[in-house]
């Protein structure tokens, strides 16, 4: 593949980060995205040695940081090949009826509002040189409901709602669109999820969870298909996973 540029969003930790360090192999240049400066620094430091990286400390939530961080990009990394929209999180594990507004509101204007933003403000030059590649973090969440997870799973169904809608606007510029759609990932999701609470920690116990290197090398390998190809829609699993219900544990 010759050298094109990538744009990473959550790219401070588990999937994203994996992601930046499976494309720094493949001498994908980046842009890396976060809210933690020091792990921008630090990522930024490790992946130079292998290829042009810059980073972008914006939360994609908010609206206007979103546009003025993407337009504040240097000629050398204005033109974006690939968009990876992984920033993302759960948070909070509870019944409808109980739920927490400010989980709610963070989840919708991350995971779906944010999403919205950062496509917003890149598409328009993918569009205008008709090229260019979408990927969208979805999950398994976004394909089947689980017990109290309401508004993430609501959230990753208008992921997956919103992937097909590009898929469909974004066919006459030969823009491809795909989404990953991953189970369990063992990343820092359930310490955000459980905000710190030592629930977190029995999340990935007692099975092989996926890695998040594991979820890279399949966004890696949707993005290096020959031009004629586009992977519209991937589901993956661990092996111990059946469905968001049924987990094979030891
Ligand atoms: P992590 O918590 O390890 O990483 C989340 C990333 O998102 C971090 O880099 C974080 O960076 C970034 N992020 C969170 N909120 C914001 C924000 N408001 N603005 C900018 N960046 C933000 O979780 P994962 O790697 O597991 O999650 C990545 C994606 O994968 C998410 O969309 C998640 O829903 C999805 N997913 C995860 C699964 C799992 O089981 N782990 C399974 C299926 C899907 P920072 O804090 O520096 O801003
Ligand atoms: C993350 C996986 O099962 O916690 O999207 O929803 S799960």
């Amino acid at each position: 593949m010759s050298q094109k540029t990538a744009l990473i969003t959550g790219a401070t930790s588990g999937i994203g980060r994996a992601t930046a360090h499976e494309f720094a192999k493949h001498g994908i240049k980046l842009i890396l995205c976060g809210r933690r400066q020091e792990r921008l620094d630090t990522i930024e430091k490790a992946l130079s040695k292998q290829t042009k990286v810059f980073t972008l400390n914006f939360d994609v939530s908010d609206k206007n940081a979103v546009f003025n961080a993407i337009n504040s990009l240097p000629d050398e990394f204005k033109t974006i090949d690939i968009l990876i929209n992984n920033a993302g999180n759960a948070h909070g594990l509870d019944p409808i009826q109980s739920g927490n507004l400010d989980d709610w509101d963070k989840m919708m204007d991350i995971n779906v509002k944010g999403l919205l933003y950062v496509s917003k403000a890149i598409i328009p030059n993918m569009t205008e040189r008709k090229s260019g590649h979408i990927i969208n973090i979805g999950s398994s969440a976004g394909k089947e409901v689980y017990p109290n997870g309401n508004v993430y799973c609501g959230s990753k169904h208008a992921v997956v709602a919103i992937t097909e809608g590009m898929r469909i606007d974004l066919n006459p510029f030969g823009i491809k669109v795909t989404a990953i759609n991953p189970g369990l990932v063992e990343t820092e999701f359930s310490k955000v999820r459980f905000k710190g609470d030592a629930k977190a920690d029995t999340v990935y116990t007692g099975y092989k969870a996926l890695q998040a290197d594991d979820v890279a090398e399949v966004i890696y390998f949707a993005v290096s298909r020959p031009a004629h190809v586009n992977l519209a829609d991937v589901l993956m699993f661990c092996t111990a996973q059946a469905s968001s219900t049924i987990v094979k544990k030891e």
